[in-house]
């Protein structure tokens, strides 16, 4: 058989071709960390099963990013504490980090208009009806870790009161004493 002539050629391409494959193989844990906004407010989760701040407080168009520093999966649903129907408001699922440095998952949320937008991790928690009527989350029977409700609030209004209340962490896109840190 004959030998092509650019038979060099031929072998740069492919060598061009295998590190483009290696590059789009290689896992996603190598990427810089995902870029948020400097005025995001971050809501951690870690392994206690629990979200650690659990209540914030955000102006309306602000952003709050959920950041699982945990090896399990959450799921964050907004629910009306009225009546316990699941809002529209929230529905996320963040999975899982494998440990130290490793790949974190995020949830954003937005608000356009001031109020009380409450949520629980399904997966964690449940819903208790109290008193023939309004709702609250409860301890899902079997869940180790946090003994409270895995839930939390955010509060979206403009009372600089309020907003300045906020944790420190909620400041902080990674926490390093978690899993994920
Ligand atoms: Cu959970």
């Amino acid at each position: 058989m004959e030998t092509p002539r650019n038979l060099p050629m031929l072998l740069a391409v492919a060598a061009a071709l295998g590190v483009g494959l290696l590059v789009w193989l290689s896992p996603q844990s190598s990427a810089a960390p995902k870029k948020f906004g400097p005025s995001t407010i971050f809501v951690h989760m870690d392994g206690a099963n629990a979200f650690v701040e659990s209540v914030v407080a955000v102006m309306p168009g602000q952003p709050v990013v959920f950041v699982n520093e945990d090896t399990g999966m959450h799921m964050i649903d907004s629910y009306n504490p009225l009546n316990g129907k699941l809002t529209h408001y929230m529905k996320g699922v963040v999975q899982g980090t494998t440990g130290p440095k490793g790949k974190i998952d995020y949830y954003e949320v937005k608000f356009k208009h001031p109020g009380f937008y409450y949520y629980y991790c399904p997966v964690h928690a449940i819903l208790a009806k109290i008193y023939e009527g309004s709702v609250q989350p409860a301890h899902r029977p079997g869940v180790h870790g946090f003994p409270g409700a895995m839930a939390g609030l955010i509060v979206v209004t403009t009372e600089k009161a309020l907003l300045k209340e906020n944790p420190p962490t909620s400041h902080q896109q990674i926490l390093s004493n978690y899993f994920g840190g």
